[in-house]
């Protein structure tokens, strides 16, 4: 009843309003805001447009994207605190239509950040089907620092790799190709790849195993300037369950295309604990089956 209306409403509109990213308000130089010079009253102003489960999307443009934002977590309270007083606005300000997702494990004790993503992805298009053409996995302690970060997808044969510059680093390249920290790609290349390897447990190797993956089904990898993206990473110590994963390099010279096509998401084992929807987020807590 009045919820078709409101459908058949907006569907209309659609034909008639211009695209978001010709109604951005270009800021100065490209700097963002930092949060620190955001007022508490216009921070709150923000916070409060938010709709439950972390979602929003801006009125009077046709937004190129429906993102979803997935955030493997773990015991990262201030981080996450940070991330959604920072980004709510972030993203507002560049008229994205998103929703924020914290992947969160229960157990077991060992951190697996990959397949955390995994499992975020099949329950966020389980729970919304077909309702984002645009996922960007990004780490809870990653903050774009630049307007002209844009936090969309390119096309259905290219990533692009956000973290490249990054404060930690100096802002220096990675010597290395990886993927971390904020990658963005479409739903339907994640189900090409198979998602990210399941088997990754503790810290580093599945960005780079993910390249491969990529690779492997013909799909580039987009990187974007220094001073169109540069990163502010949060100061943190290595997380006392998330050990370095002393066999990554192994596993990633055992690579294949067959392998990776039978360990990812369409096989990755978790017991769905909670589905929530928060005042900044949607709340998605598993546990893990573990395979080591
Ligand atoms: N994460 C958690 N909880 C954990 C571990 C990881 O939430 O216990 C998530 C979080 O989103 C984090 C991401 O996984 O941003 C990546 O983990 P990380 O921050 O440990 O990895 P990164 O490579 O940091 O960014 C390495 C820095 C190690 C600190 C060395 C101190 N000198």
């Amino acid at each position: 009843a009045i919820a078709d209306i409101f459908q058949e409403q907006s569907k209309g509109d659609l034909k008639i309003l211009p695209d978001c990213e010709g109604t951005i308000r270009k800021a100065g130089k490209g700097i963002f805001l930092p949060l620190r010079q955001l007022s508490n009253d216009k921070l709150n102003r923000v916070l409060q447009n938010v709709h439950p489960g972390g979602h929003w999307t801006p009125n009077g443009c046709n937004p190129k994207h429906h993102v979803a934002i997935i955030i493997p977590y773990r015991d990262r309270v201030d981080h996450l605190r940070q991330f959604l007083s920072y980004m709510h606005p972030f993203l507002q300000h560049q008229r994205v239509s998103y929703r924020i997702f914290v992947i969160e494990q229960q157990s077991p004790r060992i951190f697996n950040k990959a397949a955390l993503m995994n499992a975020g992805f099949n329950e966020t298009t389980r729970i919304f089907p077909k309702m984002f053409d645009c996922y960007i996995f990004h780490d809870v302690d990653m903050l774009p620092e630049n307007d002209r970060t844009v936090y969309g997808c390119r096309n259905d044969s290219s990533a692009i790799h956000f973290a490249q510059h990054v404060s930690k680093y100096n802002y220096k390249r990675p010597a290395w190709r990886l993927t971390g920290g904020a990658v963005s790609l479409t739903p339907k290349m994640f189900r090409k790849v198979n998602g990210y390897s399941n088997a990754f447990w503790g810290w580093g190797g599945e960005d780079t195993d993910f390249i491969l993956r990529l690779e492997a089904n013909n799909i580039t990898v987009n990187t974007c300037k220094m001073e169109d993206c540069s990163y502010f990473m949060q100061r943190h110590k290595r997380d006392k369950d998330n050990p370095t994963n002393v066999h990554q390099l192994k596993m990633i010279s055992d690579f294949s295309l067959e392998v990776s096509q039978l360990d990812g998401i369409r096989n990755v084992s978790y017991f769905l604990e909670t589905v929530e929807s928060k005042q900044l987020y949607t709340w998605i807590l598993i546990s893990l089956n573990s395979t080591i």
